[in-house]
């Protein structure tokens, strides 16, 4: 545990470093609010009483990291969230109901501009990884093979094929379902990027492609080696009548939305942005058998832990 989170601890100054170097400024991440992120994938939110008020806790920022950028215009956060996983994903190895992701956002970015600095984040972790903690890593038993850039690049109807090919049974319009994306990750040796996904299976703020009705211009970046997803990002909806009108198709109260909604009426940028899971970053770096190794203080669903 010590080694893991020594390597942990320099993943964290890597990303700083890098994002730094890229002109993103690191912004404290807020942990409560009147709404939170609505597309967790089948997760529960959760709720409090803030002075008589309801609140969240924070699920994503995603709806601040639209605000922040307007003014910052490139900008990160080291944000911890809550997401009530179903207590079956206790044993996929990858979830957890307490977890910290660095979410980061960019100005008048398209999602293609994100994907590359995503990919160009993942190569220089790596890097710095294997050339400081060749001996810790040898101790965990992992190779670490720093990955080529540029990352292959999948379209969410190639993915469903793929699986589809090697018998999976993937119904379209949905997220990847968990034991299928175990599936496609073990098919690679090298982080891949799915993208494009039906606008059924993602929460209202990826923006939808006007060039191809449907689909949204979103993205998740896979690790290999069966270790499934890393992050998840996109373009975003930055309209207010293009939010309120997918909000309908979500089911979202769009009264519940009340600042940000104002907020987007008052105008903000196109933006673009994805967020990266610390402890799945951690796991994959360092082999892990389970996402909770990667933690000090692990909260994995539906287990009631210290
Ligand atoms: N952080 C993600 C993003 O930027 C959203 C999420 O965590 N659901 O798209």
């Amino acid at each position: 545990m010590i080694t893991v989170l020594k390597i942990q601890d320099e993943i964290l100054s890597g990303i700083r470093d890098f994002l730094r170097n890229e002109g993103f400024l690191e912004v404290l991440a807020p942990i409560i609010g009147p709404v939170t992120d609505p597309g967790i994938r089948g997760a529960k939110q959760v709720a409090i009483d803030y002075y008589g008020a309801p609140f969240k806790v924070m699920s994503s920022m995603i709806l601040y990291k639209q605000m922040a950028v307007r003014s910052l215009r490139k900008m990160f956060a080291l944000s911890p969230n809550i997401r009530l996983e179903p207590v079956e994903s206790r044993v996929t190895g990858r979830h957890l109901a307490e977890f910290r992701q660095v979410d980061v956002e960019q100005a008048e970015a398209t999602y293609r501009d994100v994907m590359c600095l995503a990919e160009r984040l993942l190569h220089y972790v790596c890097q710095k990884i294997t050339g400081k903690f060749g001996e810790e890593l040898r101790q965990l038993n992992r190779t670490l093979r720093v990955p080529k850039i540029p990352f292959k690049v999948f379209t969410y109807q190639e993915t469903l094929e793929l699986l589809r090919s090697e018998g999976f049974n993937v119904e379209y319009g949905k997220e990847v379902p968990w034991k299928e994306e175990r599936a496609i990750s073990a098919m690679f040796e090298e982080p891949f990027f799915i993208i494009d996904y039906p606008l059924t299976a993602r929460g209202f703020y990826d923006k939808e492609d006007f060039n191809s009705l449907g689909i949204l211009r979103d993205f998740d970046l896979i690790y290999p080696e069966g270790f499934g997803e890393a992050a998840s990002g996109g373009e975003r909806e930055h309209t207010y009548k293009g939010v309120v009108k997918r909000m309908q198709l979500t089911g979202e109260d769009p009264a519940k939305y009340g600042w940000y909604l104002e907020m987007l009426k008052d105008g903000v940028c196109p933006s673009a942005g994805f967020g990266i899971g610390v402890e799945r970053l951690t796991r994959w770096i360092c082999g892990l058998e389970a996402v909770w190794e990667a933690v000090p203080f692990p909260k994995v669903p539906g287990i009631v832990s210290p």
